[in-house]
């Protein structure tokens, strides 16, 4: 059985989802970040980057929600998760799942970043604005790749909304307003999905009191 190590309202809740929608049985061990366990000798020898998600498998420990999620549904969800390797749908989800992390995430997290994550000298006020500026720009192009298609790679739900799920509702979090009309249709039907609100719940249901 996998075990996944997380923390709520994290990108933990993209590895949790997934393996709700997969119905896969899991641990869930909660890694408070507020109480620094991310940092404890223990769980820096399963993930050296001492961050949360990380998932226990067969083959050790993995880390990176994205290549995590996508890992899990091709071995478990080919079917009904996956676009085939080497398909015209897989080359958009590889292509969608690296635009998710390499630029339309990453002026969020720098918004945290230069908020509260970084040491307070090493925070610069100025990149509230900056990032703003970049995910907006970011979203234009992500409108342009959803189009007016149901998920990301067309009619089938896949991993790789997943991500872009998680990616929306924590803009939508940050005070973002999804302004494109599908966009903001697309963000509320993949929220809405019964593996979502489990995973969810199930991360909080699991903070130590
Ligand atoms: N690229 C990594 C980022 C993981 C990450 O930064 N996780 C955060 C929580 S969302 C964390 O563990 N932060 C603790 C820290 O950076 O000290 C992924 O997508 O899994």
């Amino acid at each position: 059985m996998y075990t996944l190590y997380g923390f709520p309202r994290t990108r933990s809740v993209r590895v949790a989802w997934a393996l709700e929608e997969l119905g896969l049985p899991y641990e869930y061990t909660c890694v408070n970040l507020k109480a620094g366990e991310h940092r404890t000798e223990g769980f820096v020898a399963l993930n050296p980057a001492g961050k949360i998600p990380t998932l226990q498998t067969e083959f050790g420990s993995m880390s990176e929600s994205a290549a995590i999620v996508t890992w899990l549904l091709d071995k478990h969800g080919q079917q009904e998760f996956m676009p085939v390797l080497g398909s015209g749908e897989r080359l958009l989800y590889e292509q969608a799942m690296a635009f998710l992390i390499t630029e339309l995430e990453p002026p969020l997290w720098n918004m945290v970043k230069h908020d509260f994550a970084l040491p307070e000298s090493h925070r610069i006020a100025q990149m509230q604005e900056v990032a703003k500026y970049e995910f907006n720009t970011a979203m234009t192009t992500f409108s342009a790749l959803l189009a007016n298609n149901d998920y990301l790679t067309g009619p089938l739900f896949t991993g790789v909304d997943i991500v872009a799920g998680h990616i929306l509702s924590w803009a939508k979090g940050s005070g973002f307003e999804l302004t494109d009309d599908n966009v903001r249709a697309y963000a509320d039907k993949v929220l809405s999905r019964p593996a979502y609100r489990a995973a969810w719940k199930n991360e909080v249901a699991h903070l130590p009191t």
